[in-house]
């Protein structure tokens, strides 16, 4: 079981091969060595999880395995999970370097990897890099070189990127241990699903030994008058919300498949090898004629659909199909069912129409296909300006979570990343996230990182057989870096931008894709109280907007403000201080970009009075408003799936040119717009350059 839960929480399905295994391996082993191979894999990632502080060796990788036939499957694991940051990553401390990896390279000189921008995925890149390549240390003797060197070019004169835990004022000590310094969280804040598959666990827990929260679901929401809504009349509302994303959801396009091949699920589950292992290959067996085992295809899915929990739902991604819904159920028959009642003289038979909206328009959004779904709900049951306000909290809440107004995100795309979430607790770093890439970077030992080195244009020759550095990157501040390979790790906005420039220009596929993609905003203002006026056990508290009234169509219009401080972080318990965090999502994350810190900080007030009335709320001690989008080093809060963002955009952000290896949040599809996201790009990417110095395995 150990074994099992080892595989699952590194992302790998215990009873399947991994796409990349399958390509690896298929002409290699049977289908009955897949199962040993399995049983090998999964027990070296138990061997990593029960304490990431420690390198798992290839003698001990080989252990795994029950007979001595099977040493040459037990290297091939070994190797594949070391190579792709399955085990052996972070900031473990890596014992003499043996022969890990196999393989030589190519020159005899000393080569140089740049790696651009310290944020998660630049250190984890860089971190992964330089612990691969300490491992063929002896490789690099033989080619008469030394080991190629690790340089990152950081524009801001800090690490972290989007992850900042910003100073308050007066606690800028250095004497106080960085864990117990008071901070706040400008960027990233939450962790999610620490137990099952999230990479950062092994970091933050197993490594850096860092204290965390564990978020508690005990949310409530405050009318815009200061009433708190029931929490039947809430869930009511968000039954109804979730009914008419799921009657969306039939526009999502289909996820992609892999081919890859089962084990033997119950030897698996008992660890067991199965007696026999001979027979043709899997692809000999593929090729022929013969019948294939039972389980011979399958698609590689690795993690299943779950319903999500509601501190899930708070803490941003994770609005998805319900088990169970019936798209054929009318929406006036799910509508009774959820516990509303129908208007009079209305019928059940009553549906909603989103074609007209879905397939009526070139690239159709999720909140025009939702409002016209709303729109049609009216028609047959009463909707009360409260619903209305909590409906538009649920959108603005999908707003923060994809740093993008609903109108923006493309109906067939928005959340194709689904499926891929983490299960188990959300948590908040304790003293800032910022310790996680700090730790990244100086542990065992201070990774190369070139502060206040702002790169401005890169050259590149994709020429392969070019005798000499292939890159040359130019900084703002003079300086000039040649290198072999540079992994480019700058937000897509400031990809967007055009702020670096690539001689030659990038390929159209690369540069239509970074048009494509979207980039949104989400701010935050972060206000710091002498003393706590609002409940300090609840980690957060949702507001619900007034409407506005539109003059020219004689209207209430609920979109307008529905991001305003539509939701308040209590940070008292990770922060170190009475701190509350408003977020501005949607349209409202770009009011606080062109609004002034004195006119926020009024209307929060406002807004924190009523809420709280008759106590009194007093002016913050301390306030720090971000604007993400006018910072150059981000130009913005993280990517998402715009209209006429295309099915796999985010793999093509990730793949490379030439010399030049992508990472960053924008090129994870898999768990885009996150801090782990960014980290497995890094992994990803290391692999990749690993892979262009000395070949793949
Ligand atoms: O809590 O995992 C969060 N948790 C999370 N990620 C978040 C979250 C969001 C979330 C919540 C729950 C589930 C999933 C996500 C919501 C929000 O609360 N939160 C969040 C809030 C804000 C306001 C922001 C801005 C971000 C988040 N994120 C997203 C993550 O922070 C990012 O995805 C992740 O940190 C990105 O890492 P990265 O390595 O891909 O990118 P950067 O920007 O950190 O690093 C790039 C570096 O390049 C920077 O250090 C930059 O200075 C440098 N650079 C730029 N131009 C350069 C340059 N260096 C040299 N030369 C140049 N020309």
């Amino acid at each position: 079981r150990q074994t099992i839960l080892a595989a699952e929480s590194s992302r790998l399905n215990p009873f399947a091969l991994h796409p990349e295994e399958y390509k690896l391996l298929r002409e290699h082993v049977t289908h009955a060595q897949v199962t040993v191979y399995l049983n090998i894999r999964n027990a070296i990632l138990r061997l990593w999880t029960r304490n990431p502080l420690v390198y798992v060796t290839l003698g001990e990788a080989v252990g795994c395995a029950r007979e001595k036939r099977y040493f040459g499957l037990a290297q091939v694991a070994y190797q594949w999970l070391l190579r792709n940051g399955y085990i052996n990553f972070g900031c473990v401390d890596i014992p003499n370097p043996t022969a890990a990896i196999p393989r030589r390279t190519k020159g005899g000189h000393q080569k140089t990897v740049i790696v651009i921008g310290a944020g998660m995925s630049g250190l984890g890149c860089a971190r992964q890099l330089e612990g691969l390549l300490a491992q063929l240390g002896d490789h690099w003797v033989n080619e008469g070189g030394k080991a190629p060197k690790v340089i990152v070019l950081e524009a801001r004169p800090r690490v972290g990127g989007r992850v900042y835990s910003h100073p308050l004022r007066n606690q800028n000590n250095s004497t106080i241990p960085e864990g117990h310094r008071c901070t706040a969280e400008m960027g990233a804040q939450i962790v999610t699903g620490f137990d099952h598959g999230n990479p950062l666990n092994a970091l933050i827990r197993g490594q850096l030994g860092i204290p965390y929260h564990g978020l508690r679901d005990n949310t409530i929401l405050y009318d815009h008058n200061g009433t708190i809504v029931e929490r039947s009349h809430d869930t009511l509302v968000e039954k109804l919300y979730n009914d008419i994303l799921e009657r969306a959801s039939v526009y999502r396009n289909k996820p992609a498949t892999f081919r890859t091949v089962e084990g033997d699920r119950n030897l698996i589950l008992f660890g067991r090898d199965p007696s026999d292992t001979g027979g043709a290959s899997i692809s000999t067996l593929e090729n022929s004629n013969t019948p294939l085992p039972a389980n011979a295809n399958t698609t590689a899915s690795t993690t299943e659909e779950k319903p999500s929990s509601g501190v899930e739902k708070l803490a941003g991604r994770a609005y998805q199909l319900t088990a169970g819904f019936n798209p054929n159920t009318t929406a006036a028959e799910a509508a009774i069912a959820m516990g509303w009642q129908l208007k009079p003289g209305a019928s059940p038979n009553q549906t909603l129409e989103l074609d007209k909206m879905a397939k009526s328009v070139d690239y159709p959004t999720l909140g025009e296909t939702m409002d016209y779904g709303i729109k049609q709900y009216q028609e047959f049951i009463d909707l009360k300006p409260r619903d209305l306000r909590l409906l538009n909290w649920h959108h603005a809440n999908l707003e923060y979570a994809n740093a993008a107004s609903v109108n923006q995100l493309s109906l067939s795309g928005w959340d194709q990343d689904i499926g891929n979430e983490f299960e188990g607790e959300h948590t908040q770093i304790i003293g800032g996230y910022q310790q996680v890439p700090r730790g990244l970077w100086q542990c065992p030992k201070k990774l190369d990182v070139r502060f206040k080195t702002v790169v401005k244009s890169i050259q590149y020759n994709t020429n392969e057989h070019y005798n000499g550095k292939s890159v040359k990157v130019e900084c703002t501040n003079g300086e000039i870096f040649e290198a072999d390979q540079v992994v480019l790790t700058t937000p897509l906005g400031v990809l967007k931008s055009g702020s670096i420039n690539f001689h030659p220009p990038l390929p159209d596929w690369k540069q239509a894709v970074i048009e494509r993609m979207g980039f949104g905003v989400l701010n935050k203002v972060i206000l710091v109280y002498e003393e706590a006026f609002w409940e300090k056990d609840r980690d957060m508290f949702g507001l619900l907007n007034e409407a506005e009234h539109r003059e020219s169509l004689d209207t209430k219009d609920y979109s307008l403000n529905r991001g305003h401080f539509y939701l308040f972080w209590n940070t008292i318990k990770t922060s170190g201080r009475p701190m509350l965090v408003a977020l501005m999502a949607g349209d409202a994350a770009h009011y606080a970009e062109a609004s002034s810190d004195d006119c926020l900080v009024k209307e929060v007030t406002g807004r924190l009075k009523q809420m709280f009335s008759p106590k009194s709320v007093p002016l913050p001690s301390e306030t720090i408003i971000t604007r993400w989008r006018k910072d150059p080093y981000a130009r913005g809060s993280y990517s998402y799936v715009g209209p006429k963002t295309q099915v796999g955009d985010y793999d093509v952000m990730a793949r490379p040119h030439g010399p030049l290896y992508f990472a960053g949040e924008a090129t994870c599809g898999t768990h885009p717009a996150t801090v782990h996201g960014a980290y497995l790009s890094g992994l990803r990417a290391a692999a990749e350059v690993i892979e262009s110095l000395v070949g793949p395995l």
